[in-house]
């Protein structure tokens, strides 16, 4: 039977804060469903992206960078991070070419890890002379026998395409463990609710961010084939409404209509955003409100 040999397996995307992990998942995917920004710990919670074929399927799973985590929020998420270290068939450790590297760190994760490893060097984009990469690739390759070491562009593309034919050549036999027309195992309401942080990370400066959460509250298509979104955004103090809000609400504004943009590219279909801004205080440190968004 043609079954037997279909090929499939978890891939974990590791990595240091803003080295391009999330960035990579969605080129994969040829679909934007995790967010996306310059500031670093974007990603808050493991979001698996799949990619299905005749006779294979791929389930990546994006973490949230790992660091020195201070409050209980960020605490969960790096430990969501190393959770996604062991447990599967193969990690993607992203590097960033462009950064100091630190090597006790990749020597750590890679002690932690029970996989093969693909040490993935990205941002090749920027470096520059052409010469330093190789140079790049073969200081990393002295830390550890990875089973790879493999250059990518995750913003342009470069190279994307041979790691996943690499990826595909390293999975055990197994089954679909997911439909094969789904892209992530997470609800619709949970990627628009990710989107919507996006703009937030995007449009809003350095404090504001890291205090906000999205809830999407209700999620209904209309009879006219619209889909109806309404969102609550989680603040931790008045001032931090005030930013988010905006002179006369252009910033929600903003948020929202660029939000609504991708939503609308995702869903193929128009969508009502509506959001609505609530302050919480002090939410990143309670557990209630850690474990309703998921990240507890
Ligand atoms: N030039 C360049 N920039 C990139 C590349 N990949 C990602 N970036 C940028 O790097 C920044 C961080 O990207 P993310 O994908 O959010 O990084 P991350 O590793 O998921 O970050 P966290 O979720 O915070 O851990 C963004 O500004 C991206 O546009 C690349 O290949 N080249
Ligand atoms: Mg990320």
């Amino acid at each position: 039977m043609k079954n037997k040999e279909f090929k499939s397996g978890f891939v974990s995307i590791v990595g240091r804060p803003n080295v391009g992990k999330s960035t990579l998942l969605n080129r994969i995917l040829g679909e934007k469903i995790v967010a996306v920004s310059d500031k670093p710990q974007t990603t808050r919670t493991v979001i698996r992206g799949i990619v299905s074929d005749e006779a294979s399927q791929i389930v990546f799973v994006d973490t949230p960078g790992i660091h020195a985590a201070r409050s209980r929020m960020n605490r969960a998420m790096v430990d969501a991070a190393y959770g996604a270290i062991s447990g599967v068939d193969l990690l993607l450790l992203v590097v960033d070419a462009t950064a100091q590297r630190d090597d006790v760190f990749v020597r750590e994760v890679a002690t932690k890890a029970g996989a093969p490893i693909f040490l993935i060097l990205n941002k090749v984009d920027l470096v520059e002379p052409k010469e330093r990469l190789l140079a790049l690739i073969a200081s990393v390759s002295r830390l550890h026998p990875f089973a790879e070491v493999v250059p990518i562009s995750a913003q342009t593309g470069g190279n994307v395409e041979r790691l996943v034919e690499l990826i595909r050549e390293r999975l055990p036999e197994g089954p679909a463990y997911f439909p094969d027309d789904i892209l992530t195992d997470q609800p619709e309401k949970v990627i628009c609710a990710e989107l919507v942080r996006e703009k937030i990370f995007r449009l809003t400066g350095e404090e504001v961010p890291y205090s906000t959460a999205v809830i999407v509250d209700s999620f209904q298509e209309r009879e006219n084939g619209v889909i109806a979104i309404s969102a609550t955004i989680l603040v931790e103090r008045e001032g931090q409404k005030g930013i988010l809000i905006g002179k006369k609400g252009a910033m929600l504004k903003k948020i929202g209509q660029a939000a609504r943009g991708d939503i609308e590219r995702l869903l193929g279909t128009r969508v009502f955003l509506e959001l609505f801004v609530k302050v919480q205080e002090r939410w990143t440190e309670r557990t209630a409100v850690l474990r309703e968004l998921g990240y507890e």
